[in-house]
């Protein structure tokens, strides 16, 4: 072949519920890429520095109030507002690390009783990851974690309706798989996003 051709960069999620972890293991997965010499790039949701991020986090530590619909639809706009640079990164080869996704927003707001496909609708055609990572933690262990209860959500019966939905999501190609120095952690591929 004439030319050099830049292998797309991979698409790696972390999910979990809150305290479990997530941020510490994404960390360590970029710094360990980065040291290997893979150019990789680590993101979250919600992104709280846009103007709607702004919005979220307001929400987020109850300084406004707002419906389950309009904030599910917010936490939805957050990630389609970073679409086209995820696809400028991912396309000059760079792996991004993405500390939750569309995961996120379904298992939350159907925690509230929502309809789950209700949920799901907004984040169809956002990309799909290659590969995503749930943290299983016990809510109990994560309710002893620093910083427990200091946001809306971070009460244990909610959580545990979290983690329901989040096991939900599952499709038969779930993949059990130790990571990093998580022994709790799965890798999966879930086919949310087609
Ligand atoms: N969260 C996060 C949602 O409810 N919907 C979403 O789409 C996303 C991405 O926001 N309790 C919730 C989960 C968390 C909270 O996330 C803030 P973090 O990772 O603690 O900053
Ligand atoms: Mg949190």
């Amino acid at each position: 072949m004439m030319g050099s051709t830049i292998r797309r960069g991979t698409l790696i999620v972390l999910e979990g519920c809150d305290r479990s972890g997530k941020s510490t293991q994404a960390r360590m997965l970029v710094d360990s890429l980065t040291q290997e010499g893979h150019p990789s790039k680590l993101m979250r949701f919600p992104d709280r520095t846009t103007t709607l991020g702004k919005t979220i986090n307001d929400y987020l530590t109850s300084a406004v109030e707002m419906s389950d619909q309009a904030i599910h639809l917010l936490f939805s706009a957050n990630r389609w507002e970073a679409m086209k640079q995820m696809e400028a990164d991912l396309n000059a080869g760079t792996t991004l690390v993405v500390d939750r996704y569309a995961f996120s927003g379904v298992a939350f707001t159907a925690a509230k009783g929502l309809d789950l496909q209700w949920c799901k609708n907004p984040d169809t055609g956002l990309y799909a990851p290659d590969v995503t990572i749930y943290m299983d933690l016990p809510v109990d262990e994560a309710m002893r974690r620093g910083g427990f209860g200091e946001e809306r959500y971070e009460k244990e019966d909610f959580q545990n309706k979290v983690g329901q939905v989040f096991m939900q999501l599952r499709t038969p190609e779930w993949k059990y798989q130790p990571f990093l120095s998580c022994p709790v952690a799965h890798a999966c591929h879930w086919k949310l996003l087609g």
